[in-house]
């Protein structure tokens, strides 16, 4: 008895010490964000020639003493394409700088000279290395809902009082597919920042359809994907996906849901902007549609031309507009 006393007298005691270590730091210390700044290893490309055909992890390497916010910006020297690679770390390698050949800023590379130019703004570090692209990544596939190479006669249009420009161009801009865009662009005279907006309807694309025929149920699995130029002129572009939930041939906005999500076009060139079916809200909450996302009954897209600001002006424009399933597009 009176050792099973002692037993546990020694195991109280050796508890209590376990408790009283020293505890040992979790994660970096501050020195590890603090401080001096320098470069361990220079920054360059993994290889001299990337392919993107392949399963080969093309990448870029460096390391720092401390993590740095760092940016990796790729230019094609012929096409003029932009990638960029952002993150905040002290080693960079396939974990966080992996590049598919995907585009940030369109057009989209060809096979050609690029220059990388790797950057820790805050650090004042500036160093450029040279790939060469001997393979182009392969285009996504999806289904494309408008591309604007036809002046769509089917799609629906509205103005608002104010008059905003909208409509299928040419010119001035380069569009990233095909030869036409779509253009949007005016000023809110009446000041409830509305200008105009475009719908798309399933039948629009082909006759017979009533709804998008888009290959999956799941709304974290469906993405839709349109390019945006930006004229450094912050403007907002709504999109609203119209549900057709009893297969009538008519999305009633009163009866069945309507989801959408806004994006702030704050950027200059095209961009590919990407929504997942998921991250969509509901827009018309006091309607009596069966508030489920359904992927699959979408029966129309509008895109909802507004001004960030009350009598504001606002421009964008867009084309080859994509449903993908999986992931997002990627130029
Ligand atoms: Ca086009
Ligand atoms: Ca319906
Ligand atoms: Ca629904």
């Amino acid at each position: 008895m009176r050792l099973m006393k002692n037993i546990w007298l020694i195991a109280i005691i050796l508890g209590f010490w376990a408790c009283k270590k020293p505890k040992e730091v979790d994660g970096p210390l501050v020195t590890e964000f603090y401080g001096p700044f320098n470069l361990v290893e220079g920054f360059k490309a993994s290889a001299d020639t990337f392919s993107f055909n392949n399963t080969q992890a093309n990448h870029f390497t460096a390391k720092f003493n401390r993590s740095a916010d760092w940016k990796i910006t790729i230019k094609g020297l012929q096409s003029g394409a932009v990638k960029e690679i952002v993150g905040s770390s002290k080693v960079i390698d396939f974990n966080n700088s992996v590049w598919n050949g995907s585009t940030t800023f369109i057009p989209v590379f060809k096979s050609e000279n690029c220059e990388a130019t790797f950057t820790v703004e805050d650090e004042g570090v500036l160093i450029k290395d040279t790939v060469f692209i001997k393979t182009v990544k392969p285009v996504d596939q999806g289904l494309v809902i408008a591309d604007f190479e036809t002046n769509n006669p089917g799609f629906f249009i509205d103005y608002s009082s104010d008059g905003d420009t909208i409509r299928v161009e040419s010119a001035p801009l380069k569009a990233p597919y095909g030869k036409q865009y779509f253009l949007m662009q005016g000023y809110d005279k009446n000041g409830d920042t509305y200008l105009g907006q475009l719908g798309i309807e399933a039948k629009d694309v082909i006759s017979s359809d009533t709804v998008f025929k888009t290959s999956t149920k799941a709304p974290s699995e469906l993405y839709f994907n349109l390019l945006v130029y930006g004229f450094n002129k912050p403007s907002i572009l709504k999109i609203q996906f119209g549900e057709d939930e009893n297969n009538n041939k008519i999305t009633d906005n009163k009866t069945e849901d309507v989801y959408a999500k806004s994006v702030t076009v704050d950027w200059v060139g095209w961009k590919v902007v990407s929504i997942k079916y998921s991250e969509t809200t509901i827009d018309n909450a006091s309607a009596t549609g069966n508030k489920k996302q359904e992927p699959d009954k979408i029966g129309i897209v509008s895109f909802i031309h507004l001004t960030t600001a009350v009598k504001g002006k606002a421009a964008y424009a867009f084309d080859y507009m994509i449903f993908t399933t999986g992931k997002p597009f990627q130029p």
